[in-house]
């Protein structure tokens, strides 16, 4: 059998791999692709072990009481199980209206199943209910980059442009750890003499390798940014020409940031005047330069003004849209770019259009043949809708696709609940996810290696999934399991089970919309090693790097927004006296629900472990892998401690790839993105005696 190249199931970066069939299983290795070039992580290199591993779900599972979900699941056909979805959506949508089913959906679906999903909840089920994993993700970067450039692709150029960057500032970004195979550009840059800045309140080893770690409280990121754009302001490092030919509305962002003196800026974030001057110079004269955050400026309930501010700095420094440089968020899940851009989103069709906008109604309902006032209006957003499950007017029949909210939906135990309160929850999943074992029905799905398709890494590079193997006999895809419902639900006809068909209607759903990707076709991909969208005809080259003539904003220029300081949703208190934040381990991909699974990762990580700085433990009389309580006012949760000279003292990591951290994590919502504060919360600590959990 020959090998098949394809990509690494987990994260954004998408490396590509071969697989290569052997007597038993898979043999997985790294290609030369252009992103990876040779390199893997260790998630990837053992990314076959999913294939066959003992834990698969081979069959549909049903309740073996119906409606009881305290009696045991039991194997099921698939007539049995597709019947008995399309009864209680039925029967649902008659009692209590069409918005009563919906579907959650997710950042790792490839680019035909988020379209297929987004089209199914609004053309099979009429509802408007479905949103999904980015929105705890790659939210607010969208929303601030949406507002200010005309649209969301996370990098604007390719990870190669990282490379001949001499300034690189990293904001809330540990690559290092979430992306090893990224840091061959990284480390090309310093090897030429490039320096880094990174900005995190730990020093993580992305932080270690850099030139400076500016050390803020967690949530302080835009005073950071409004400060540094002060200093450039003051200091007169603003670029005048770039501001005054190409952007608009500097004007009420100086005003702004006139109050953020540097001592000021000191004072909120913990970075000294001097770092703050040192970096702001950097930037502007040491060019090219570019700023990148990730989750760490982002998950916070002000996590779009924060994007904003870095966004504005970039912007006012001139940086965007020259060579090497700029401003780009990294995105995090596989498919997490495309996944964003063709309809699972609350608010949005395909092509990254607005489901509220009715030109693009009318055109994404050609191409699907309905009428436009058949689509249903925008919907609530991820942690609403879970908010209000089995409650009068929300959903009460949910669909989960390719998430696993148990574990990774902020305040978990109430979302827990929630998804209790449902008359009806069915999963689709590889294995039993702690989401999968609450449902009425678990669906077993495809996954990477058994499956194509196309996904779009983080550089907005639409990449092709292949199939290697064929999936286990009575395994299905998610496309397959759509179109079997809407047959069910009478509206099959509108439906394709066939990754290539539903490629060739995503170009026309998208043409013309700020994702184009109509000039893209699966040879194109072949021939070219991916194709950069916007690519609006196949004759178009694909755009590696946007913003080189312009903006696609009406006046073609970029948008400064003014943006302010507010204090993170809830700060330490008397009884919740540090700062809670959140994020990644290497050997650990997000719910852990794949990673948890794979013995050499598990061996390599077994458990969660908080970090917290010496000083901090000492005062609490915590050692090095003690166990540790940590309370918010959500929930306690107890992890071994890891004592990290590294971490502010008043600030305590906990990663959320096991079910912990989101049972204290606060679901305050960003007013504009609806990012719950993921990355700061209040939190107490006391010490755990072995033996007593
Ligand atoms: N190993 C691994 N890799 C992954 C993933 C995974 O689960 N595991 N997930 C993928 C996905 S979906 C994503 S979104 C990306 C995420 O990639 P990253 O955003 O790089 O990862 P995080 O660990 O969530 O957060 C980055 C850093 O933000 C810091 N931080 C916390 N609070 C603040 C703050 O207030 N300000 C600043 N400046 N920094 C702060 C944390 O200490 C952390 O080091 O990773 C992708 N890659
Ligand atoms: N506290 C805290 N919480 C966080 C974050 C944080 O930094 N801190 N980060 C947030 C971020 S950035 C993200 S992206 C989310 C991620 O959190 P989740 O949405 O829970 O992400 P995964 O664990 O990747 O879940 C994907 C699930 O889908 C399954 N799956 C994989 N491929 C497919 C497929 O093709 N079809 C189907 N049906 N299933 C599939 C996998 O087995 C897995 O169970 O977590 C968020 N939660
Ligand atoms: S960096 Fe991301 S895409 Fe590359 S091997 Fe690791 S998990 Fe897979
Ligand atoms: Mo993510």
């Amino acid at each position: 059998m020959p090998a098949t190249a394809t990509h690494c199931p987990y994260c954004a970066l998408q490396c590509g791999i071969t697989l290569t069939p052997e007597r038993r299983g898979m043999r997985l290795e790294p290609s030369d692709f252009p992103v990876n070039k040779g390199g893997l992580c260790a998630k990837g290199w053992t990314a076959a072990e999913l294939l066959d591993h003992r834990d698969r779900l081979l069959t549909p599972l049903v309740r073996k009481t119906p409606g009881d979900r305290s009696s045991p699941l039991r194997e099921a056909g698939w007539d049995e199980a597709l019947e008995l979805i399309s009864r209680r959506i039925k029967s649902s949508q008659q009692a209590y209206g069409p918005d009563s089913v919906g579907a959650f959906g997710g950042g790792g679906l490839t680019n035909e199943k988020a379209y297929t999903l987004g089209k199914f909840v609004r053309v099979a089920l009429r509802s408007s209910a479905i949103d999904y994993n980015g929105r705890f993700c790659m939210s607010s970067a969208a929303t601030a980059a949406n507002r200010s450039f005309g649209v969301d692709r996370g990098l604007p150029f390719p990870l190669e442009d990282i490379a001949r960057a001499r300034t690189v500032l990293l904001v809330g970004a540990n690559p290092a750890d979430a992306m090893p195979p990224a840091m061959q550009y990284l480390d090309a840059g310093r090897a030429n003499g490039a320096r880094h800045i990174v900005v995190d309140p730990r020093r993580t080893a992305t932080a270690a390798g850099s030139y400076r770690h500016l050390q803020p409280l967690p949530g302080t990121d835009l005073a950071l940014a409004n400060g540094l754009t002060h200093i450039a302001v003051r200091e007169g490092l603003l670029d005048s020409d770039f501001i005054r030919d190409r952007t608009t509305g500097f004007e009420a962002v100086r005003a702004a940031t006139a109050s953020y003196w540097p001592d000021r800026v000191e004072r909120m974030t913990g970075v000294s005047a001097d770092h703050l001057r040192e970096t702001v110079r950097m930037l502007a004269t040491e060019r090219p330069a570019m700023i990148l955050t990730a989750r760490g400026a982002e998950q916070h309930s002000n996590g779009t003004d924060t994007a904003q501010a870095w966004l504005n700095l970039a912007l006012a420094l001139g940086l965007v849209g020259r060579d090497a440089s700029g401003y780009g968020t990294i995105t995090g899940q596989g498919n997490g770019q495309g996944g964003r851009e063709h309809g699972q989103k609350a608010d949005q069709l395909p092509g990254y259009r607005r489901l509220d906008d009715p030109a693009a109604r009318a055109h994404v309902a050609a191409v699907w043949g309905i009428d436009p006032d058949e689509l249903p209006r925008p919907g609530l957003s991820a942690y609403e809708m879970l908010d209000r499950l089995g409650t009068d007017g929300g959903v009460r029949v949910l669909l989960v696709l390719a998430s696993n909210i148990v574990v990774s939906a902020p305040h978990a135990n109430h979302v827990t609940n929630r998804l209790n309160a449902l008359d009806f929850l069915v999963v689709s999943d590889i294995f039993l996810s702690e989401t999968a074992a609450l449902a009425d029905v678990v669906l077993p799905t495809s996954q990477f290696a058994e499956e194509d398709g196309t996904m779009t890494n983080l550089e907005g590079r639409v990449l092709r999934r292949r199939k290697a193997v064929e999936p286990p006999p009575e395994v299905r895809t998610d496309l397959e399991v759509m179109k079997a419902l809407a047959d069910r639900l009478g509206r099959g006809r509108f439906f394709s089970d066939d990754p290539r068909a539903v490629f060739a209607e995503l170009r026309r759903a998208s043409a013309g919309g700020i994702a184009d990707y109509a000039g893209i076709s699966w040879e194109r991909i072949e021939a070219e090693e991916g194709v950069f969208w916007p690519c609006p005809a196949e004759d178009h080259p694909g755009t590696p790097r946007l913003f080189t003539d312009g903006f696609p904003t009406a006046d073609g220029r970029a948008k400064f927004h003014r943006v302010e300081h507010r204090d993170p949703a809830e700060m330490p208190d008397r009884a919740y006296p540090y700062v809670l934040t959140t994020g990644r381990n290497m050997q650990q991909y997000q719910s852990g629900n794949q990673t948890r699974r794979v013995s050499s990762l598990t061996v390599a990580l077994p458990e969660a472990r908080a970090e917290l700085h010496p000083d901090l433990a000492r005062r609490h009389g915590i050692g090095d892998s003690d166990l540790v309580e940590l309370r918010t006012r959500r929930g306690r949760a107890v992890f071994r401690a890891r004592l990290n000279p590294g971490i502010r003292p008043d600030t305590i990591f906990a990663p959320f790839h096991w079910v912990g951290a989101n049972l204290l994590t606060d679901p305050a919502l960003d007013p504009h993105s609806r990012m719950p504060a993921f990355k700061a919360c209040a939190v107490a600590i006391a010490p755990v005696p072995e033996g007593t959990t």
